[in-house]
């Protein structure tokens, strides 16, 4: 397979270092000819994993080519996802394969109903890495990535062809229900660890905190009910609960990016189940709160 990736974050890095051990091409998609002639002068990424350090010499390229592309895995910040889409739609076929590995909801559903003859996958991951400098990840553990496809054109072969890829791939059936409960999980920890400036584990240890946690998880379940999705089969707040501690040193993903004033991904979090809630009908006021502060924290992702 040849494999294009949109996305040259961690988990863009994580894949086509996974795709490259199991022999398959890969090319990265840089977004300016400045980041690619970047990354030109060594024209490889290494990934640091314990103590031994790997480096992958793959092949880098601008949107604007005209070469056609057959499998795309697009592994941007959620809210860069439709944008870097459209930047190499012209290269699709009809038998273009999508993989869509990003946090948070909507731009899945915008792209596979704006697409209905393409194959589109959806997935959610907790693999974790970090850049320790540009092109420099360190691995921070393995873990799971649940994929399913959305579309309903095409088959599951893209499993079977992955699964060589990585051994601990799962594959939904609901991939829907996979998505939201990763939202869930993400909207009762993210915002709140951006507002507090801690991290995940901290959140826990103040009853201001877990209060505004418990909070955001009432609402969230209630909204999930009345969409009829099956979340968790225990409350939501203990199973947030279980992650952060379990991810008790982590910076959220939305901590860092508001610490270092970028761009967050609240609008496909918290804003998704906002908007989910306002057509349902169901109130959700302390999600609103903290999508709004957020959105007064962060510049702009447009
Ligand atoms: O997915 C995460 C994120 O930071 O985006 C959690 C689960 C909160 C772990 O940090």
């Amino acid at each position: 397979m040849h494999w294009h990736i949109l996305g040259a974050g961690a988990i863009g890095l994580l894949w086509a270092a996974k795709l490259q051990n199991a022999g398959h091409q890969v090319t990265l998609i840089l977004r300016t000819a400045e980041k690619l002639a970047q990354y030109n002068t060594t024209g490889c990424f290494q990934i640091i994993n314990d103590d031994k350090t790997e480096r992958f010499f793959t092949e880098a390229e601008l949107a604007d080519n005209n070469t056609p592309i057959s499998y795309l895995l697009v592994t941007t910040k959620s809210f860069a996802v439709t944008g870097a889409f459209a930047s190499v739609q012209h290269r699709l076929t009809n038998d273009t394969r999508v993989l869509l590995l990003h946090n948070g909801m909507g731009p899945q559903q915008q792209l596979t109903n704006e697409n209905p003859d393409l194959e589109i996958w959806a997935g959610s991951t907790t693999d974790g890495a970090y850049f320790e400098s540009p092109y420099h990840l360190v691995r921070a553990g393995i873990g799971e990535t649940c994929i399913g496809r959305l579309s309903a054109c095409g088959n599951d072969s893209l499993f079977q062809e992955l699964q060589e890829v990585d051994e601990q791939l799962q594959q939904s059936a609901d991939i829907h229900t996979v998505l939201w409960r990763k939202l869930a999980i993400n909207c009762a920890i993210n915002p709140l660890t951006a507002l507090f400036n801690c991290r995940n584990g901290e959140l826990l240890k103040y009853d201001d905190r877990r209060a505004a946690m418990a909070q955001i998880c009432k609402e969230v379940e209630d909204v999930a009910k009345a969409l009829g999705i099956t979340l968790f089969n225990r409350k939501l707040m203990e199973q947030a609960w279980d992650v952060a501690e379990l991810t008790s040193n982590n910076h959220s993903s939305m901590q860092q990016d508001v610490s270092h004033n970028r761009p967050t991904e609240i609008e496909t979090i918290t804003g998704y189940l906002c908007q989910m809630a306002d057509q349902a009908g169901v109130a959700t006021p302390a999600n609103h709160l903290v999508l709004d502060a957020i959105r007064g924290l962060s510049p702009s992702a447009r």
